[in-house]
């Protein structure tokens, strides 16, 4: 996975500082000159991904919105989640796959049994309206480390149940985000079971993104190098059509 640590040497490699051979460098002025004049560099790189981790705001209860609106697919409209839905979700497997050790199938007992993350947060539509739900489920990086993520792998894609004219719904997001201790799948909502408008049975909660990105219905999470050989290339459903942009930090 990539950590924190290895973040800052990259973006300070970037920058033309090489930590090897140190040890005789160090007595050289010009290398002090060097040095001083990259810490503006991995201060800013600091900032930069310290930014990207900061956490979400999380509310009290006493804030959660009393209508949390269903929006976008409802219900995909396939005969095979109807009849997921008619069973209970018993036969659900969310796969794993992709630049990954070991593939997985995970039941929702399975999803159940990792350590569950709770947060009440704030989910904001780019159509313009907002609402503070909480949510309950593993951490997608626990998911990740499991299935043995590859170091070559540098997106997560989520493919969903449903489509909307003719194309699936996809999401997409890069390994910081994928990491971010916020970033769950979701199994419960408002203390339920997570109901069918809402994306059962699971659903990305990626809390620095707006809510597009926040897939539902996920049937497959693959760990990809790229994602611009893809359905249209631009890693997601709105992104392919062009309404909006494949980062929506907020
Ligand atoms: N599979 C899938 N995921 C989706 C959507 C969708 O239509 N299909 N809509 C997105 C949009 S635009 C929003 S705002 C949220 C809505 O989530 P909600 O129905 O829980 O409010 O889901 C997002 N994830
Ligand atoms: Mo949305």
């Amino acid at each position: 996975m990539i950590d924190r640590r290895t973040l800052i040497a990259g973006l300070a490699s970037a920058g033309g500082l090489s930590l090897a051979g140190c040890d005789k460098l160090d007595k050289s002025p010009g290398f002090r000159a060097l040095l001083q004049s990259a810490e503006p560099l991995n201060y800013h790189a600091q900032r930069l991904v310290a930014g990207r981790e900061a956490l979400a705001i999380e509310y009290p209860a006493s804030d959660m919105s009393p209508i949390f609106r269903v929006n976008g697919t409802a219900m995909p409209n396939s005969p095979e989640y109807a009849a997921m839905v008619a069973n209970g979700f018993a036969d659900y497997r969310l796969i794993v796959d992709g630049l990954v050790a070991r593939p997985l199938a995970l039941s929702l007992g399975d999803l159940m049994r990792f350590p569950q993350r709770t947060q009440i947060t704030r989910h904001d539509c780019v159509e313009g309206w907002s609402a503070i739900g909480k949510w309950q489920g593993p951490q997608l990086g626990q998911i990740l480390r499991l299935a043995g993520l590859s170091n070559q792998a540098n997106f997560i894609v989520f493919h969903c149940a449903d489509s909307i004219g003719a194309a699936q719904y996809y999401e997409s997001i890069d390994l910081v985000d994928a990491f971010h201790p916020q970033t769950i799948m979701a199994l419960v909502m408002n203390d339920q079971q997570l109901p069918v408008g809402h994306g059962a049975p699971t659903r990305l909660r990626v809390e620095r993104q707006l809510g597009y990105k926040n897939a539902k219905f996920v049937m497959r999470i693959e760990a990809r190098r790229r994602i611009d050989d893809l359905y249209k290339g631009m890693g997601g459903f709105w992104e392919d059509n062009g309404d909006y942009a494949w980062y929506a930090g907020i």
